[in-house]
């Protein structure tokens, strides 16, 4: 069987990491503390759930169960304002020719992403239709670094575990592809992703081969 390729959304195919840091800082501030990028740089791949409680524990704030939920209804609302105007132009330098080599060569697709905005966002980038299979955040209910969405894409794909190559660009990706027990390429940093077993910048160039 052929190797079938799953990659993550935000900050692999697209570059949507800058909007969620906008939003997610525009919600700190309104709790009364600041949210640096380098404190982003550990939301990325995490749960919007998992991201507000590590928001609240950088900033030493505690909110109740209502108030929780009307932040995270808040931190979205902001980043779907954000990516409103979002088009192709903003797909990462070489995904959109990867994918279609992919897909020549007769390779299944998936997407593996912890985002409940997928579907809209790979619509609004005119990528929906190259993918077999969608597992986003509204599909899973353990985060990554829990494998269950790489695990619930191979599944929908029929393609064995051991025949999947994840492409990550977040740290909690990469562990999620490898508890799944699948190959994983890390997109991005090599010192970062270290735990990744190839790692590229990103796709200018790659090909299949
Ligand atoms: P949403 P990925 C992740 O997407 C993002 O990296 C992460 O920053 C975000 O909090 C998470 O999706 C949830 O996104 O709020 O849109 O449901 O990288 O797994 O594609
Ligand atoms: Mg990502």
């Amino acid at each position: 069987m052929k190797p079938a390729c799953i990659f993550d959304l935000d900050g692999v195919i697209v570059d949507t990491a800058k909007y969620h840091y906008l939003a997610w800082k525009r919600l700190a501030n309104s709790l009364g503390f600041d949210f640096t990028e380098h404190d982003n740089e550990q939301l990325k791949g995490v749960s919007r759930i998992e991201s507000l409680k590590l928001i609240l524990h950088l900033g030493g704030k505690e909110l109740d169960a209502a108030e929780f939920d009307a932040a995270l209804v808040r931190k979205n609302g902001w980043y779907l304002e954000y990516i409103q105007q979002i088009g192709p132009e903003e797909i990462l330098p070489g995904a959109a020719e990867f994918l279609s080599s992919v897909r020549e060569q007769g390779m299944k697709v998936a997407l593996g992403s912890a985002s409940k905005n997928a579907v809209l966002i790979l619509e609004r980038i005119q990528l929906l239709d190259q993918f077999d299979a969608i597992v986003d955040g509204n599909k899973v209910s353990k985060a990554k670094p829990d494998p269950e969405v790489f695990l619930k894409a191979a599944e929908e794909l029929a393609v064995p575990v051991s025949d999947c190559i994840v492409f990550e660009d977040a740290v909690a990706g990469v562990q999620a592809a490898r508890n799944a027990g699948m190959k994983v390429v890390g997109i991005g940093s090599a010192v970062v992703l270290d735990q990744a077993h190839f790692v590229l910048p990103n796709f200018a160039g790659l090909s299949v081969a």
